[in-house]
């Protein structure tokens, strides 16, 4: 019972180490824009706040992708026309496009389908009327 008692705590300690190490990792990684659920934005006094339901995003799958904008006075800005690309920036993989449809004023909610696994680029055109506002952010997608 002793002996067992003693593995149990070299191998607590152990996981305690590992989780130590992982945890300074993440928090290194954590820092860099595109390693976080959510990304907010503000091009031409429109805020586009991003975010990933489920992060890192899932490959192959539909990962829930929400738009929350709101203007200048920080009210919800309706009526406008989301679209998104994600693309991998110096790869040939393809785009995977989606629409954003609004569920609620200022709320746009779509679904991102990464191709593989990796960093991916998405840009969310916002279609206002007098020319088009572009955002982006980086998705992580893990198989
Ligand atoms: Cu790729």
């Amino acid at each position: 019972m002793g002996h067992k008692k003693k593995l149990t705590g070299i191998g607590a300690t152990a996981l305690l180490a590992a989780v130590a190490v992982l945890g300074v990792i993440h928090a290194q990684t954590g820092a860099a824009e595109g390693v976080m659920p959510v990304v907010s934005q503000t091009v031409d006094g429109l805020k586009a706040e991003m975010k990933v339901s489920a992060y890192p995003a899932k490959t192959l799958h539909h990962n829930e992708f929400t738009v929350t904008l709101t203007d200048r006075e920080g009210a919800p800005a309706e009526g406008f026309k989301l679209s998104a690309s994600l693309t991998m920036p110096s790869m040939v993989c393809g785009s995977a496009s989606f629409d954003l449809k609004e569920i609620s004023p200022g709320v746009y909610k779509g679904d991102a389908v990464p191709l593989m696994a990796g960093m991916w680029e998405a840009a969310i055109t916002a279609e206002t009327g007098n020319g088009n506002v572009i955002f982006s952010r980086r998705l992580l997608a893990e198989r």
